[in-house]
C-alpha cells in the first residue's frame, strides 16, 4: 500500500475569471459580450469577495493547499499602470490561505488577458513577452511565502485560443468563424485546430521570461500548467501518435525541462489512429463536457510527463470531472488516485494532487459543466460543500488514497 508522502499537497483549484466575477477589463468579458449564444461570466462565484469563505470551507475539510490565481486584467488596467490595491487584494488572499494553513499555489495567467494586451497585438505583438515579464514583474513583489508559481495555465489550450482569435480576425467580410469554447465544444472532438507550433513557442518564451524573474525575485518553485491529453496509439499507430501529440502538448512539455515543477492537467484519454484523434461518441459514460469517463488519464499523463521532461517534479494541478452527480465524483477521483500513486509508486516523483475544481463555476462560456466540490447558488452565491469535499478532505488527512 502506499505510504503518504511528507508534505504532499492536497488541495482544489480555480482561476480567477471563471469564480470572481466581473472581470470587465478582460478580453474574455469582451468575447462574452459578443459571440452569440455564449454564456456570460457576470458575477461568476462572486470569489473576489468570498474567497475567505471558499478557503475556510477548503481547510475545514481537511485540504492543505488551495490553487488559485492572480488577475492580470486587474492588476494592470491600463499598460504600465499597476493597481496597488489589487496587488494587496491578492497579497491579503495569499495571507488568508497561510493563516488557514493552506499552501497557496498560485497561477500567474489563466487563459484571460488585459483588453488592451489583446488590442495591441497579444502574445504574438511586438510587445507581447515584455508586456508579461513586467506584469510578473509586479506580481513577483507579493509572492514572499508562496513556494509554488505557475507562470501559465495549459499555453497548449492557449495556443489554440490565440490561433482562433487570430483567425476570427483575419476572416473576410461576411465569412463567419464561430468561436467554439475549446474545454467544451472541442473537448473530446477533433473539430478545433491544433495549436499553432509558433505561438506556442512565443508562450514558451514568455514562460521562460517570467521564470527567471520570479526566481530573481522570489523563493517561489516555478513551473507551468500543461493540458495533458493522454493520447494512447491504436496498435501500429505509435508514429502517428507521437506527430500528433508534439504540437499538442510535448512543445509544452520539452519547454519545461529545466523548471521547478511541471503541472500535469488530465480529464480524459483518447486514441490516435491513422487518421488521428479518435472522436470519443456520446455514450452513458460520457461526461459534461463531452469527455469519455477515463480515471486512468492521470497516470498515462504522468508518465509521459515525466518521460518528456527528463524527470521534472511533477504536481497535478488540476483532474477531475464535470458531472452532476456527485458519487460519480468520488468514483472517478478514487480511481484517478490510484492510477497516479500507481505511478508514484513505480518512480514517479509526485509532490501533489489539487482536485478540478474547489466551485462548480463558469466553464469558458458555459455554466452546466459542473466539476466542483463545492455548489454555488448563482443567486445568493451561497456555498454548499458537497459529500466529495468531505471525502477527499478524508483522503488528504489520511495522506493516501
Ligand atoms: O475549467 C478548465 C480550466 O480552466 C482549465 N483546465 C480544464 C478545466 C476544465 O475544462
Amino acid at each position: 500500500m502506499t505510504r503518504p508522502v511528507p508534505g504532499f499537497l492536497w488541495g482544489a483549484a480555480t482561476a480567477p475569471h471563471q469564480v470572481e466575477g466581473n472581470n470587465l477589463n478582460s478580453d474574455w468579458w469582451v468575447r462574452e459580450e459578443r459571440v452569440p449564444g455564449m454564456e456570460r461570466s457576470g458575477d461568476a462565484c462572486d470569489s473576489y469577495h468570498r474567497y475567505a469563505e471558499d478557503m475556510r470551507l477548503l481547510a475545514d475539510a481537511g485540504l492543505n493547499s488551495y490553487r488559485f490565481g492572480v488577475e492580470w486584467a486587474r492588476i494592470e488596467p491600463a499598460p504600465g499602470h499597476f493597481s496597488n490595491a489589487e496587488l494587496a487584494h491578492y497579497r491579503r488572499m495569499i495571507d488568508t490561505a497561510l493563516d488557514l494553513g493552506l499552501k497557496p499555489v498560485v497561477t500567474l495567467h489563466h487563459f484571460t488577458h488585459p483588453r488592451w494586451f489583446a488590442e495591441e497585438g497579444g502574445w504574438m505583438g511586438d510587445a507581447g513577452i515584455e508586456r508579461f515579464e513586467t506584469y510578473v514583474k509586479a506580481v513577483a513583489g507579493i509572492l514572499d511565502g508562496v513556494e509554488w508559481v505557475c507562470t501559465i495555465n495549459e499555453p497548449n489550450m492557449l495556443a489554440l485560443m490565440v490561433g482562433m482569435s487570430r483567425a476570427a480576425q483575419a476572416a473576410q467580410p461576411g465569412e463567419t468563424k464561430k468561436w467554439m469554447s475549446p474545454t467544451v465544444e472541442g473537448a473530446a472532438r477533433p473539430v478545433l485546430p491544433d495549436p499553432d507550433p509558433d505561438v506556442g513557442r512565443r508562450l514558451a518564451d514568455g514562460h521562460h521570461a517570467a521564470r527567471a524573474v520570479l526566481r530573481k525575485d522570489t523563493d517561489a518553485k516555478v513551473g507551468w500548467t500543461v493540458a495533458n491529453q493522454a493520447l494512447t496509439p491504436t496498435p501500429g499507430n505509435e508514429d502517428r501518435l507521437r506527430e500528433i501529440r508534439y504540437d499538442r502538448e510535448d512543445l509544452y512539455l520539452e519547454a519545461s525541462r529545466d523548471d521547478d515543477f511541471i503541472g500535469v492537467q488530465s480529464y480524459s484519454s483518447q486514441a490516435v489512429d491513422e487518421n488521428g484523434i479518435v472522436p470519443h461518441p456520446r455514450g452513458p459514460d460520457t461526461t459534461l463536457t463531452g469527455n469519455a469517463y477515463r480515471p486512468d488519464a492521470i497516470g498515462i499523463a504522468v508518465r509521459h510527463a515525466w518521460e518528456v521532461t527528463g524527470g521534472v517534479p511533477i504536481v497535478v494541478t488540476e483532474n477531475g470531472i464535470a458531472t452532476a452527480d456527485d458519487d460519480r465524483r468520488v468514483s472517478y477521483t478514487s480511481e484517478a488516485l490510484r492510477h497516479l500513486f500507481d505511478a508514484a509508486d513505480d518512480g514517479v516523483d509526485v509532490r501533489g494532487y489539487l482536485h478540478w475544481s474547489a466551485l462548480d463555476n463558469f466553464e469558458w462560456g458555459h455554466w452546466k459543466p459542473t466539476f466542483g466540490l463545492i455548489a454555488v447558488d448563482r443567486e445568493t452565491f451561497e456555498r454548499s460543500p458537497k459529500p466529495s469535499l468531505a471525502w477527499l478532505g478524508e483522503v488528504a488527512r489520511r495522506g493516501r488514497p
